[in-house]
């Protein structure tokens, strides 16, 4: 594909160390700066109880729809350079532990991909609830590998999650 075309990516975003509201609009205006990417849809925060490794504070979730002028891999690079410069350090981290700022490539346009570094469209979507949540909000309709997001939404447990003001 042209890598001057517009896709459509979606893209969550979690944390659950510091002012994470304050590091989501930090990492959506930086995303978003130049004309590369453009925000479509955001949808609103979520208090979320933590997923896979629960002993750890809750997070905030979200995701937002954008157009981008970028393939999927130079997006998920931009992505990888808005955590560091949000303040992430992987090194410091445990795998599904506390970080201050994660985005996650959910889908890109209708591309499925297998690498190392990209897995499109993300593998765990379909079993994290602080994920269909806020997606069902802003795409409720959107079919993502054959299945529509609120029929996903439906099958996981939602219990705990609660919408910020
Ligand atoms: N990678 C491959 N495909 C993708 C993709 N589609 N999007 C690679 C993003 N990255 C992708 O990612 C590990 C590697 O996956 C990257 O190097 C990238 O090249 P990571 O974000 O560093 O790993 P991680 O975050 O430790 O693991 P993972 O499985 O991505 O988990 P999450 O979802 O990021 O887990 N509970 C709640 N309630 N809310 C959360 O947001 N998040 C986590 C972190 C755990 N529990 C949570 C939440
Ligand atoms: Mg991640």
């Amino acid at each position: 594909m042209s890598e001057t075309r517009t896709a459509d990516a979606l893209i969550g975003l979690g944390g659950n160390l510091g002012d994470v509201p304050a590091a989501f609009d930090r990492a959506v205006a930086m995303l978003c700066q130049g004309n590369a990417v453009r925000l479509v849809k955001r949808s609103s925060n979520y208090r979320t109880p933590p997923w896979g490794m629960e002993d750890q504070p809750a997070f905030v979730n979200a995701v937002i729809e954008v157009a981008a002028r970028l393939g999927p891999r130079d997006l998920l690079g931009r992505m990888r350079e808005v955590e560091s410069r949000c303040g992430r350090d992987r090194a410091l981290e445990r795998r599904w532990g506390p970080r201050t700022l994660d985005l996650d490539l959910l889908a890109y346009n209708d591309v499925t991909l297998a690498t190392a570094e990209l897995t499109l469209p993300h593998p765990r979507l379909f079993e994290r609830a602080f994920v269909l949540v806020p997606l069902a909000e802003i795409a409720p309709d959107r079919v993502i590998a054959g299945v529509r997001v609120r029929e996903a939404l439906a099958r996981v447990d939602a219990a705990g999650i609660e919408k910020l003001p």
